[in-house]
């Protein structure tokens, strides 16, 4: 590709439109500009760039919202009548005695930007009805002789008019609209809105085609990449053992580790999906959060997730006490002892012992291990999968709770059971483990493979 100059967008539109959300959400920004609920929030232009291979493809700036478009044209048309000057020189000359007009302090930087600019978004808000205020603000980006693409945001609103406001649009002359909530993301808009831009400056074809292609790159590589750390986790915490002596003492030492362990690798690797997609920890934060400032706010040993995700108790020891402690324990001998798990570990045994076999044998007499149950990774893996589909979807304009849903148990791939089947087996293969084994090369193979299911898996 030929090196060219970045294309120059002006992000204009009515105060509270959500011009800086549609920014941080087309910038993968959540820092980007201020945004809140007043209205006359962005007082100042700001600038940022899209880049394409790490150079500046779209110079974007945020300007602040019109407020007084209706004084503004008056004013506007005076100058045209006194001056004798046409619309654009109107917008000229209003920038070069600003001084005279302090109440329009917001405006004029506004039509600074029409001025210096190659194209323009005009947001719109279409919960709103489409007042005379709002042709009026049209009426002046026409003044500048430039192209418009209205962007029509707040569509996934329940009191949206998305339909009125694209006919009156259309009656406006302006047929390239897009729709583009900043907040419910999807893909498609944003590439729809790029190729809107193409339409319109066809000289920029080859230069928003690449951007279209990055794009589409970087999401399968975001998506890949969230698979193989939920693929990675999974193997890590599913093969863990913790191995204790014959006490209370010692089992309830070796559950508090064993948890202690899953519960660090599986909030890293939300932090780490989060990061991936660029959602700052700091900003996703509310005290009824399922997830609060990069924490799950729900313990994954926490009983009521079980019940949450909706998970069908069926094996032997999920049937038992030792559901709500998340975790299985085994023993060599079937000396169990008197203690509230008593049937649940019976359970878990003879459902559990073929399976475990080769584990249970390599204890000594008297000794037992703990290891996640069949539950808590259901849990683990379902939380994740279902993190990792809500920011898929989620624009970096969002400022709601980010929160995991309960959902059923088949939304897992049908190959699950037979996954911890094979994680019980080799405890080598997880990282957290002091068995840990870095040469066997199965575990590579088996991550990448349930990387590919969970990648099939996501909506
Ligand atoms: N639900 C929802 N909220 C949105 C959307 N876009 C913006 N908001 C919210 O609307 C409010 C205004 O958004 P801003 O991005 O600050 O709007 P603005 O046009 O930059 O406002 P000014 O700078 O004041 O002119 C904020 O509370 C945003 O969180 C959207 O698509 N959906
Ligand atoms: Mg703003």
């Amino acid at each position: 590709m030929t090196l060219t100059n970045p294309i120059k967008v002006a992000v204009v539109g009515h105060t509270n439109a959500g011009k800086t959300s549609l920014l941080r959400t087309l910038l993968r920004d959540e820092a980007f500009g201020e945004v809140s609920n007043h209205a006359g929030t962005t007082r100042h232009v700001e600038a940022a760039s899209l880049l394409l291979d790490g150079k500046p493809a779209i110079d974007f700036v945020d300007t602040p919202g019109f407020e007084d478009s209706i004084g503004l044209l008056t004013t506007l048309e005076e100058l045209q009548k006194t001056e004798g000057i046409d619309r654009l020189e109107s917008l000229r000359a209003i920038c070069q005695i600003a001084h005279l007009y302090p109440d329009f302090d917001q405006e004029i930087k506004v039509i600074r930007q029409l001025l210096s600019n190659e194209l323009f978004f005009y947001v719109v808000d279409v919960r709103e009805p489409v007042l005379g205020k709002y042709i009026n603000e049209l009426d002046i980006l026409a003044y500048a002789a430039r192209p418009v693409i209205p962007v029509l945001n707040f569509t996934a609103s329940a009191s949206a008019q998305t339909k009125i406001w694209k006919e009156h649009l259309a009656q406006l002359n302006f047929h390239t609209q897009v729709v583009f909530d900043t907040v419910a993301f999807k893909a498609d808009d944003e590439k729809r809105l790029l190729k809107q831009m193409q339409t319109i400056l066809s000289d920029r074809y080859e230069l928003l085609e690449s951007i279209i292609d990055q794009h589409e790159q970087q999401r399968s590589e975001l998506v890949e990449s969230a698979c193989l750390m939920i693929s990675e986790l999974m193997v890590d915490a599913g093969g863990l053992y913790i191995d204790c002596a014959n006490n209370t003492a010692s089992i309830d030492a070796a559950q508090s580790a064993l948890q202690e362990k899953i519960r660090d690798a599986d909030t890293r690797c939300m932090q780490s999906v989060l990061q991936l997609y660029r959602f700052q920890l700091a900003s996703i934060s509310s005290t009824e959060l399922s997830i609060d400032q990069g924490e799950w706010k729900l313990d994954l040993f926490d009983d009521s997730n079980i019940q949450r995700f909706g998970i069908a108790v069926g094996s032997g020891a999920a049937k038992g006490a030792l559901l709500g402690a998340g975790f299985d324990l085994f023993t060599a001998g079937m000396s169990l002892g008197a203690g509230t798990a008593t049937g649940a570990l019976a359970g878990a045994l003879l459902q559990t012992g073929q399976r475990y076999r080769h584990e249970l044998n390599a204890r000594i007499k008297g000794y037992r291990s703990v290891c996640a149950s069949e539950p808590t990774l259901r849990v683990l893996l379902l939380r994740q999968l279902d993190l990792l589909n809500k920011l898929q979807r989620r624009g970096h304009a969002a400022t709601d709770a980010l929160s995991v849903e309960s959902l059923s148990g088949e939304d897992l791939p049908k190959e699950f059971q037979d996954w911890i089947k094979q994680l019980h087996g080799n405890p080598q293969w997880s990282r957290l483990s002091k068995r840990f084994d870095s040469q066997d090369e199965s575990r590579n193979h088996f991550v990448t493979e349930v990387a590919d299911k969970l990648k099939q898996k996501l909506k």
